[in-house]
């Protein structure tokens, strides 16, 4: 397959795992990816990755103001007078700021999360403060590596205010370094990638090297070709995990599956089978009236460490008060159910999950615009036999 459009553009190269088969968090080599770049950045020589910047030792970051407005910084974090953060810098700076967060990454266009991991790096504010900026910031650029190509340049935006405060219980946007406490790997957008929690994985720019402080008013993101909908965070939903293909008759029928905690959080995960020959209500397209059980929800892992490097819990992520979560599920997580179904009939099923979130409603909603986040009922079928 090519790795350019028709106009130029790198085409976006999708590998969509099958995540939660390997425990709670995903190993950082069995990550999903939605990447774009011709050659991928990660793919280059060393020494040319050494040479742009894609090497730890090499690596800068560049706090600017936009050169095309009116804003003013005092002190810049420039390439061309030797003020840009290196790596070194920026792990300092983690011994005072640096913050983890469970976080999953989902592309709003694809129906699954990529991966579920433990992120850690610094608040971007934190360097954005370093910069002085004086005057005239409405919003924040940043872009990652693209071979020096405009055609190739993968940017995206937030306002200002999203990154110097959190409201209670949200989480910072960070300059992400390590991922299950390991240093990012390339293929993970390494050496430093940008993590913005509640958003689709679009905002979460990989191998970063530019910040650019700007009084632009609107988002500019690159994602904005494509019809996608910049603004909309996470969605809740559930997925199956494992069903049985075929199970016997009289016996109770054992499902596991995953849940993405969205915005709205996670009250309920809900399954339901129906005989395949019986008609579906016309008037009911979500299932609203159908006879929906609860599944189970389960809690926090018991080996957290299973993905992390000699098994070890590295530190406490801000979600957690000690080794344990303030609450369960997390937001922006992925978490893991499991099901009884009661003894069923021979015969064809069609197996269905949703959600019920934290305000009582089920989820996914209606959606006749998926560009803001693909959820819908999930259906797998089932075969019982006599
Ligand atoms: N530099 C850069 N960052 C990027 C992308 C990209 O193509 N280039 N793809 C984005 C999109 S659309 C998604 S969904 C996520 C996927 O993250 P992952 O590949 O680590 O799973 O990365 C985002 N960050
Ligand atoms: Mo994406």
């Amino acid at each position: 397959m090519s790795g350019v459009r028709e106009d130029g553009h790198p085409r976006a190269l999708v590998t969509q795992p099958r995540i939660g088969v390997h425990g709670y968090l995903t190993p950082q080599n069995l990550w999903g990816d939605v990447e774009r770049g011709n050659p991928l950045p990660y793919t280059l020589p060393p020494e040319r990755q050494r040479e742009v910047g894609l090497d730890r030792e090499t690596w800068r970051l560049e706090v600017l103001a936009d050169p095309d407005g009116n804003t003013e910084l005092e002190v810049p974090l420039s390439r061309e007078h030797g003020t840009a953060l290196g790596f070194g810098g920026l792990l300092r700076l983690g011994r005072e700021h640096g913050v983890r967060y469970l976080k999953a990454i989902t592309c709003n266009n694809l129906g699954e999360p990529l991966g579920m991991g433990l992120w850690e790096g610094v608040p971007l504010r934190v360097v954005v403060w370093m910069a002085r900026p004086v005057a005239n910031i409405r919003r924040v650029l940043y872009h990652g590596y693209h071979n020096d190509d405009p055609l190739q340049l993968f940017q995206s935006t937030l306002p200002i205010g999203r990154v110097l405060e959190d409201p209670p219980g949200e989480l910072p946007v960070i300059l992400a370094y390590k991922l299950n406490g390991e240093y990012l790997s390339g293929k993970r957008g390494g050496p430093v990638r940008l993590i913005v929690p509640e958003a689709y994985g679009f905002k979460s720019v990989k191998w970063l090297q530019r910040i650019v402080l700007s009084n632009q008013f609107g988002a500019t993101d690159t994602y904005h070709e494509g019809n996608n909908d910049l603004d909309s965070p996470m969605k809740t939903y559930a997925r199956f995990l494992e069903t049985p293909p075929v199970a016997r008759a009289g016996a109770p029928v054992p499902v596991t599956g995953i849940a993405q905690v969205g915005v709205s959080g996670l009250a309920k995960v809900q399954c339901w089978a129906h005989p395949r020959d019986e008609s579906l209500p016309a008037d009911d397209p979500l299932f609203v009236r159908a006879p929906w059980r609860d599944a189970e929800i389960l809690p926090p892992p018991s080996d957290w460490g299973a993905a992390l490097p000699d098994g070890v819990w590295p530190h406490v992520p801000l979600q957690f008060e000690g080794s344990v979560p303030r609450t369960w599920p997390l937001r922006y997580t992925v978490v893991h159910w499991a099901a009884q179904l009661p003894p069923l009939a021979p015969g064809d099923y069609d197996l269905r999950c949703r959600t019920i979130d934290q305000n009582g409603n089920a989820q996914p909603m209606p959606r006749p615009f998926p560009k803001g986040g693909r959820a819908d009922i999930q259906s797998v079928p089932l075969k019982i036999e006599p």
